[in-house]
């Protein structure tokens, strides 16, 4: 009798510790495989989460497209509330936070120094911060190299090669207009479902940096990639503004950000061997990489001047600080 009073009383006592002790559980989706590095900074940003909170929020990593296949949706599942965090291109994310367009515009970044400037600076920061009024918190920009097109049809030496060609596109306006305005048709459709699209001839080809191009298998299918880079539109780690508030305090939120900028070096540093460990892979399959010639690539730069005009137009200030940091 006495022993199970005892009993009760120490499970009455133990109950609030236990109840304290459960980690608060994140999570957070990526498209991209385990060894991507995107993927692999979300690992790294789980271990900082959990280190520094001593073990009282735990993030779980969903790789490889587990909480949906495609971006655009998956940020309007982070917009409303129900996933915690998402990493993503800002391509889609623009759809929701139209000032980020600036940072997708053809040919904007005269180097990754002017870029991590910018973004690390009042300018990036300041559009991470103003992501709230969108429903959304920015934790972090991920590198992401530069894009070219790649495709299954022909050598691109110039712009005027892409005129005809099927492409796919990020569900992005901006995208979509970027691709028409250099001469092919920008097709839309989900990041998963280009390899099928491209090896049964629905499109000729589609645009990405090396990495993606490589670990999708799109370089199996689309043999001629040409490098003329024609944006560097970065990645993003955005949280759910509804979900955050409802899960985590002030505090716990503040430490989320820090971890997530901690990180930002180290997805640099895989990024650039992912890159090398790419090229080998892709040129080792015998595949078409063709560099552009001064006069191409000035070619290329020209034909997207009209998304200056409206696009550009549209976020003047920001571009004009953005020019101002070269
Ligand atoms: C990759 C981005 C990924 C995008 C993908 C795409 O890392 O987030 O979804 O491009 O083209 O470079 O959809």
């Amino acid at each position: 009798m006495k022993k199970s009073l005892l009993h009760a009383l120490l499970l009455l006592l133990a109950f609030p510790l236990i109840a304290a002790a459960a980690p608060i559980k994140l999570t957070v989706a990526e498209i991209h495989p385990q060894d991507y590095p995107t993927t692999k900074g979300l690992m790294k940003f789980a271990e900082l989460v959990k280190e520094r909170s001593g073990g009282a929020i735990v993030v779980d990593v969903k790789y490889g497209g587990q909480l949906g296949k495609g971006e655009k949706e998956v940020v309007e599942q982070v917009q409303f509330g129900a996933l915690d965090m998402a990493r993503i291109s800002i391509a889609p994310v623009t759809e929701f936070v139209p000032e980020l367009e600036a940072f997708g515009l053809p040919y904007i970044w005269q180097s990754r120094d002017h870029m991590v400037k910018v973004l690390n600076g009042d300018t990036g920061q300041r559009l991470l911060k103003n992501m709230e009024k969108y429903k959304f918190y920015g934790l972090a920009y991920y590198e992401s190299g530069a894009r070219s097109f790649y495709n299954s049809k022909r050598e691109v030496k110039t712009v005027a090669d892409l005129k005809g060609l099927k492409i796919r596109v990020q569900k992005s306006k901006l995208m979509i207009d970027l691709v028409n305005t250099m001469g092919a048709n920008a097709t839309p459709i989900s990041f998963g479902e280009v390899y099928d699209a491209i090896s049964k001839g629905v499109i000729d080809g589609a645009e990405n940096n090396w990495p993606s191009y490589e670990s999708t298998g799109h370089y199996e299918v689309a043999k001629y990639y040409t490098l003329d880079t024609h944006t560097s539109v970065p990645e993003i780690l955005v949280a759910s503004k509804a979900a955050f508030d409802k899960k985590l305090n002030k505090d716990q939120i503040a430490l989320i950000m820090k971890a997530a900028k901690d990180t930002q070096d180290f997805v640099i540093e895989k990024w650039l061997e992912r890159v090398e460990a790419s090229k080998k892979k892709v040129v080792a399959n015998g595949n078409i990489i063709t560099e552009l010639t001064p006069e191409a690539r000035a070619g290329f730069v020209k034909a997207v001047q009209p998304l200056y005009e409206t696009y550009g137009a549209k976020h003047k200030g920001i571009v004009d600080e953005i020019n101002s940091q070269k």
